[in-house]
This record gives structure tokens, C-alpha cells and sequence, in this order.
């Protein structure tokens, strides 16, 4: 360990946190990347089935709010969230099972990106791509805390697309009026698919829409992961306090295309490297570690060893978890699914299936 004592960070100069949550920042935002790093690899070689949808530069928005929560209070993320869900405790190997369309990950090969949950356990919810339509479900979900006296609060994400939309403007007005429990993070990355912000709204900060609803609204730092935390756990002691919902818009830059495939050619030349030399928040927060907090730089590399230790842990699992079997399409479809004979829609080519198709690693099949 480098850090001595003359090198503890202040309490007011770091948002409050101590010198192992300031690194377990560091963790969360360097995990995200990494392994979205090597989700870009398994995407090169055909492994990732689906989209990949990166976070590249917006990792600080991610971690640093899903930190503000305690493990009761859920979770509403999108597809840049990857930082929120592994801070939420998603681990590597079900996001890699996941993208790899692998019969056991958490949706059993049904969906091929970070669209599961566990409501049970961990708190995350599931999402659904429909942009803003997280919006009503979280505030269904946080009015049901209030109206049982819990004291946990939600947060939801939303795009600056998703926020011209029907649902964000009447839920979050539903939700005011109901004081939820309720944290609305818009994180303003710049783009929409390949609309930049002020083709698609003409408020100059989408913060300014929360003076409408009768909310506070705030703009931050998005990539700076301290100041992420410390807006962020101001509106999550808020709502818990009983006070309703706030409005965060967190200003950062989307790096990479809406999903790999997109080759960002609508992007102004210069704009995407200007952003990752002057503003990544990997790179401010290990300035700021090494820096301000005397983290040694020796430290940050251990950390990031251990993490390229899990992720191949992670993704030689994941390659060798087993690929969907087609029986269990129905799992979890039907409540009482109905009965008829397995394989009845192969019945005729029973012996082609077994001599063509099935691998003999793929599982039992027609009991
Ligand atoms: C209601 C609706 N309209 C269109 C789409 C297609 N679509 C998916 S993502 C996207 C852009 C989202 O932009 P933004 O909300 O800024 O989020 P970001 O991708 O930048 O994180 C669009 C138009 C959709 N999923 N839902
Ligand atoms: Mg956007």
C-alpha cells in the first residue's frame, strides 16, 4: 500500500468518501471498460451474437450514481449502463453469458445485451428499449415504496433522446405530484442514435425542464465520478427524506457509435478524439486519485491486474457455458405451459436433428 496518512483524502474534497470507496470507484469505472473492451473482441469474432452498445466515456455517469444507492433501493438502467448494473452487483460472467446468447444466462439466450434484472436479491430491473418507458414503470415501483412507508428510493436513467418523449414528460409529472421516491438521471451524452441534442429539443439544458413539473433539477459533471456521487446521493437522500423526485442531467459525450456497427460518420471530425484527450473520466479520475488523493499509481495497476484476472476468468466460463436448448424456449413463457410430447415439432426429423444439428455437448432433450 503507498498511501500514508498525510495522504488521506478530506472528507469535503471527495464527496464525502473514504479512500477504499474512492477505489472502489476506480474499480467499478476500469471493470466497465475492460470488460467492455473485451465484449468488443468477442464481438470481432462473431462470439457476441447481438448489438454491442459501448459506454466508452460515459462510465463515470454510471458508477458513480448506482454508488449513491443502497442495496434495497432498485435500479432502472438502459444499455450504457453496464457501470450501474455491475456496481448493482451484475457480475462479469452473467453480462458475458449474456452477450454471448449462452442457454444459461440470465435470459437463457432470449436477449442478447444487458436487458435482465433481479428484483429479488440485487435490486436492478430489467429494461425495456422503449425510450422513456422506464420512467412510468419506476415510478410505479417507487410510489409502491411510499405508499408501504419504505424508506428506499429508485433511479431511473433515460438518454437526452428519451426525454422527448410522452411517457418522461407525464410520468414525471405523475411522480411529482405523488412525491415518489424518485431519482430521474438524464444522461445527456450529446447524441441520439445520430441526432445530436439540439436537433431534436430546443431547451438549451434539458435540467430546465424540471421547473415544469415542479422539481429541482440539476446539471453536473458527468464525467467527473466524484461530482457524479455527490449530486446524485443529494437526490437519493432527498427522495428518501420524503421530498420527492429530482431531476439530474449529467453532461458527458457518447465516444462510439449508438452500437458497434455504427460508424459515427455524422460525427463533426476532430469532435470523438477532442473528448477522449481532454475529457475521458478514467483518465481526470486517475489524475485525480494519483494527485489530490496520493493513490500511487503502482495501486491503480494492481487493481487493474485483478481486473483482467476476473474478466478472463469470466469469459473462459462463459465460453464454455453450454448454447440455448431449444426445449426451454418455453420456460418461464407460459405459466402452466402446455403439455404435449418434447420435440413434437421435430417429431419427422428426429434422426436428422440427432445426427446434423446436435452438438454433443448440447443437454437432454425429450426426457
Ligand atoms: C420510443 C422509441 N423510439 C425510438 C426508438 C429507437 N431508438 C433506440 S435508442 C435510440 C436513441 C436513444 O438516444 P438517447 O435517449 O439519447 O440514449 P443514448 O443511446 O444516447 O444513451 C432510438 C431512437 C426506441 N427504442 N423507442
Ligand atoms: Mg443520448
Amino acid at each position: 500500500m503507498a498511501a500514508s496518512s498525510a495522504t488521506v483524502p478530506s472528507p469535503a474534497a471527495s464527496a464525502g468518501l473514504a479512500r477504499d470507496h474512492l477505489l472502489e470507484l476506480y474499480y467499478w469505472m476500469r471493470l466497465t471498460r475492460s470488460l467492455e473492451e473485451r465484449l468488443v473482441n468477442l464481438y470481432r469474432q462473431t462470439k457476441v451474437v447481438g448489438g454491442l452498445f459501448r459506454s466508452l466515456g460515459q462510465e463515470a455517469c454510471a458508477v458513480g450514481s448506482a454508488y449513491a444507492l443502497r442495496r434495497e433501493d432498485v435500479l432502472s438502467p438502459l444499455i450504457r449502463n453496464l457501470g450501474s448494473m455491475l456496481v448493482k452487483g451484475a457480475t462479469p460472467l452473467e453480462v458475458l453469458r449474456q452477450y454471448m446468447a449462452k442457454g444459461d444466462s440470465p435470459t437463457r439466450g432470449r436477449e442478447l445485451n444487458i436487458h435482465f434484472g433481479d428484483v429479488e436479491e440485487r435490486n436492478f430491473i430489467g429494461q425495456i428499449s422503449h425510450l422513456g418507458d422506464m420512467v412510468p414503470v419506476m415510478a410505479g415501483v417507487t410510489l409502491s415504496f411510499k405508499l408501504r412507508g419504505e424508506p428506499r428510493v429508485g433511479l431511473v436513467y433515460v438518454g437526452d433522446g428519451a426525454t422527448s418523449t410522452g411517457a418522461f414528460h407525464e410520468v414525471i409529472n405523475f411522480a411529482a405530484v405523488q412525491r415518489c421516491p424518485l431519482v430521474v438521471v438524464v444522461e445527456n451524452n450529446r447524441y441520439a442514435y445520430s441526432t445530436p441534442t439540439d436537433r431534436q429539443c430546443a431547451a438549451d439544458r434539458l435540467a430546465d425542464k424540471a421547473a415544469g413539473y415542479g422539481i429541482p433539477g440539476a446539471r453536473a459533471d458527468g464525467n467527473d465520478v466524484l461530482e457524479v456521487y455527490r449530486v446524485t446521493r443529494e437526490a437519493v437522500d432527498r427522495a428518501r427524506r420524503g421530498e420527492g423526485v429530482t431531476l439530474l442531467e449529467l453532461m458527458t459525450y457518447r465516444r462510439k457509435g449508438h452500437a458497434e456497427h455504427d460508424n459515427q460518420s455524422y460525427v463533426p471530425a476532430g469532435e470523438i478524439e477532442r473528448w477522449a484527450r481532454e475529457d475521458d473520466p478514467l483518465d481526470r479520475y486517475v489524475a485525480r486519485l494519483s494527485g489530490a488523493e496520493g493513490v500511487s499509481l503502482a495501486e491503480l495497476e494492481a487493481i487493474d491486474r485483478r481486473i483482467v484476472e476476473e474478466i478472463d476468468r469470466a469469459t473462459d466460463e462463459a465460453e464454455a457455458s453450454p448454447p440455448p436448448e431449444p426445449l426451454d424456449c418455453l420456460t418461464g413463457v407460459y405459466a402452466d405451459p402446455p403439455a404435449m410430447p418434447a420435440l413434437w415439432y421435430r417429431e419427422g426429423i428426429r434422426s436428422a436433428v440427432d445426427r446434423h444439428e446436435r452438438a454433443a455437448s448440447w443437454g437432454t432433450h425429450d426426457g
